[in-house]
């Protein structure tokens, strides 16, 4: 019989641990609760609070760890939505996940939203702007003593594709994202409680976004642990499709987002945000147990 490697067990410690949110012992699963009329692409079904809810305990059933409930649209050339309608499709979804026992996250760029969904039970704020859109977001999240996700991120998605420029994609998100890290941590949040996010699709095409995945030990190398949110963006659509293809919708990209959760969580991956979670989940159980066989 082989004897254990000496290196059974090390990408536990890679992925780190975030103070204030429960530890899995492989990459944990985040299952996406999109509670907006454009983000789902069965013909713009508007998701109402008891939809919401009922979808969010799916992702449960089906082996999510925890749930990340948005009530804005982030995708390129996405509009805002004003905060009292954003509060109104938030909330009441966070509070009634909450009453039914499942770890929620809030995904927000507004500091009143976050507090309001922690205050429901959230305990995680997930914002794709990195505590950049809104200035009372960081002291929010300090006081509220809660984990906090820090994405790269250069601007609002309305014109976001216009920022899509890098000379060397790596090390530029690197320094920016340490930048907004540091801006936390100075802003009073602790760094225990901070995940980073290299933030596939945001600022960034279809290169940049397989570029940095390949790199993920580059982010991995900040120190503290990683979310990555792959789930059926349009860098697996430009690859699905080939050269001068058409891309498949997105629903059709979740085999292609299970194949890069396999990727992520053998690269170190603290956890990975997902719209269709089961093959995900078993995407990071394989992984895990090829990381213990070693
Ligand atoms: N992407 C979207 C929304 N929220 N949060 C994090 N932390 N990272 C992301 O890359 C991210 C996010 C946009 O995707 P969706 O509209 O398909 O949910």
């Amino acid at each position: 019989m082989r004897e254990r490697s000496p290196y059974a067990g090390r990408m536990g410690t890679l992925r780190g641990r975030v103070d204030g949110l429960p530890e899995w012992d492989r990459c944990a699963v985040m299952g996406v609760v999109n509670v907006t009329p454009d983000s789902f692409s069965d013909g713009g079904r508007w998701f109402d609070t008891a939809a919401a809810v009922k979808h969010g305990l799916g992702l449960v059933a089906a082996g999510a760890d925890l749930v990340d409930v948005g009530g804005e649209s982030t995708r390129p050339g996405a509009k805002r939505v004003d905060e009292a309608e954003e509060l109104r499709r938030v909330i009441p979804v966070v509070r009634e996940l909450v009453a039914a026992g499942v770890v929620v996250s809030v995904d927000t760029m507004r500091a009143r939203v976050a507090d309001a969904a922690v205050a429901a039970g959230a305990v995680l704020v997930n914002d794709v702007s990195g505590g950049g859109a809104d200035p009372a977001m960081i002291p929010v999240v300090a006081a509220a003593e809660v984990p906090f996700v820090v994405m790269h991120w250069r601007g609002q998605s309305i014109d976001m594709n216009n920022r899509a420029v890098y000379a060397d994609v790596v090390p530029e998100v690197v320094t920016e994202l340490r930048q907004s890290f540091e801006r936390a941590v100075d802003g009073g949040i602790d760094p225990a409680r901070i995940i980073l996010d290299p933030g596939l699709g945001f600022a960034k095409n279809a290169e940049h976004d397989l570029t940095l995945i390949a790199h993920l030990a580059d982010i991995r190398a900040l120190g503290r642990p990683v979310l990555v949110a792959a789930s059926r963006k349009r860098f697996l659509g430009r690859v699905l499709a080939g050269e001068g293809g058409d891309p498949p919708p997105a629903r059709e990209r979740d085999a292609a987002t299970a194949a890069v959760t396999a990727i992520a969580a053998r690269e170190g991956a603290w956890a990975v945000r997902v719209h269709e979670v089961h093959d995900s989940a078993d995407a990071v159980r394989v992984s895990r147990a090829i990381e213990g066989a070693v």
